[in-house]
């Protein structure tokens, strides 16, 4: 065959198409995320490791996280690709629209979690194919009753995955409030000993701040907190110190990156309103970067166990329970990039402190492992009937 068509051969640079480095605006300074010195050279390093996680084609899909709070701004273009009209409800005003304009609070945790990736506006989410929903529960008053708190916290319990709450009883130390007695039920229904209701049995999954009451406060008095239905999230520092307003309790499982010095780089994200946020933090912002990182988990998990084919038996079925990302959260989480003082070895042999839990989120070594988790057992819970026995005192 004759020469038809002549030309010089050369290479060009292709990348695969599981993970674009994102274009958005704000990503080079979501040092939580991605911490290239931006807070300081001497930090480099101290992030959430999220983009290995995102490198291994783990972007929270199929995944759904709600939001329960004062309201999500649905229409954001950082929000509305994501979101999950199944997964809202706006328990404040009793009716389907969760977008209140005056307040920014639950609007900016949801783009901590899922918002957009590469769409060239705000920064990017952590699990940024995420199903995002919006449970207003939080009018301008902050209140609300049992049952509005109960009914948020089992919605949709079958299409929920995360309750992420950044909220709870006042941080002042001297109030002792947790959920009440439909909130209870609500949270240990959906988690039950033996037969859980959410996440169709495998135990809906609840991601709570620990508050920013600082020494002030401890968690001993905060029933939501302190609860073994919810992970406690803390908040640390650049630093590998524990935030100012952070409070040291015995039942905080994991801490995440959050910003408390002046000249520190603020959590970027969404706010209502369509606009983007360059100041956020307290451990309302490191709880939804916790909920983010468990969608991952989440998704990791569930795409090996299908893509392997496996058989959805107890130990290899593709949903992790609710004690399963409890225990992940603990075996991976990372005490190295702790610079605490409080730290002591438990009976499994990891490092734990009042003031970190069990370290700082590490998305990448979490979605690793949530690969070829082998279910935990269900929570046991025994029942022992004291015998007392009357002795007469000697004359
Ligand atoms: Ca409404
Ligand atoms: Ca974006």
């Amino acid at each position: 065959m004759p020469v038809q068509f002549a030309k010089q051969q050369y290479y060009e640079k292709r990348i695969t198409k599981s993970y674009i480095i994102p274009q958005d605006p704000l990503f080079t300074e979501q040092w939580n995320l991605l911490n290239t010195g931006q807070v300081g050279s001497e930090y480099d390093g101290h992030n959430l490791n999220i983009e290995p996680a995102w490198l291994q084609g783990i972007t929270g899909c199929n995944v759904t996280v709600s939001i329960v709070d004062d309201g999500l701004d649905y229409r954001h273009l950082d929000i509305w690709p994501n979101f999950a009209p199944s997964a809202t409800y706006d328990y404040a005003d009793d009716d389907f629209d969760p977008l209140f304009y005056r307040v920014s609070h639950g609007t900016s945790c949801g783009g901590v979690v899922g918002g957009a990736h590469n769409n060239l506006f705000c920064g990017t989410g952590i699990a940024y194919e995420s199903n995002i929903g919006g449970l207003r529960l939080l009018p301008l008053s902050g209140e609300a009753m049992d049952m509005q708190e109960a009914n948020a916290l089992s919605h949709a319990m079958d299409i929920v995955d995360i309750y992420s709450s950044s909220w709870g009883r006042s941080d002042k130390g001297t109030v002792v409030e947790g959920p009440r007695t439909m909130g209870q039920i609500a949270l240990k229904m959906e988690q039950a000993d033996y037969f859980p209701q959410g996440r169709n049995g495998k135990g809906s999954i609840y991601v709570w701040a620990n508050g920013n009451g600082g020494f002030l406060d401890t968690c001993a008095t905060d029933g939501f907190a302190s609860s073994i239905y919810t992970i406690s999230v803390g908040a640390i520092s650049a630093t590998g110190l524990p935030s100012f307003f952070d409070v040291e309790c015995p039942a905080k499982l994991v801490t995440a990156y959050v910003t408390d010095q002046e000249d520190d780089v603020d959590i970027r994200t969404t706010v209502t309103g369509g606009k983007c946020r360059a100041a956020f933090g307290g451990t309302s912002a490191a709880t939804p970067m916790v909920s983010g990182s468990i969608a991952l988990a989440l998704e990791a998990k569930y795409s090996f166990v299908v893509k392997h084919g496996l058989l959805p038996q107890l130990s290899t079925s593709p949903s992790l329970t609710w004690r399963d990302v409890q225990y992940l959260i603990a075996y991976t989480a990372n005490p190295q990039l702790t610079n605490g003082t409080d730290t002591d070895i438990n009976g499994a042999g990891l490092a734990v402190s009042h003031q970190y839990g069990f370290g700082v989120m590490d998305a990448e070594a979490m979605v690793t492992r949530a690969r070829h988790w082998i279910h935990v057992p269900p929570q046991m819970q025994d029942n022992v009937n004291t015998v007392s026995q009357s002795v007469a005192n000697p004359d």
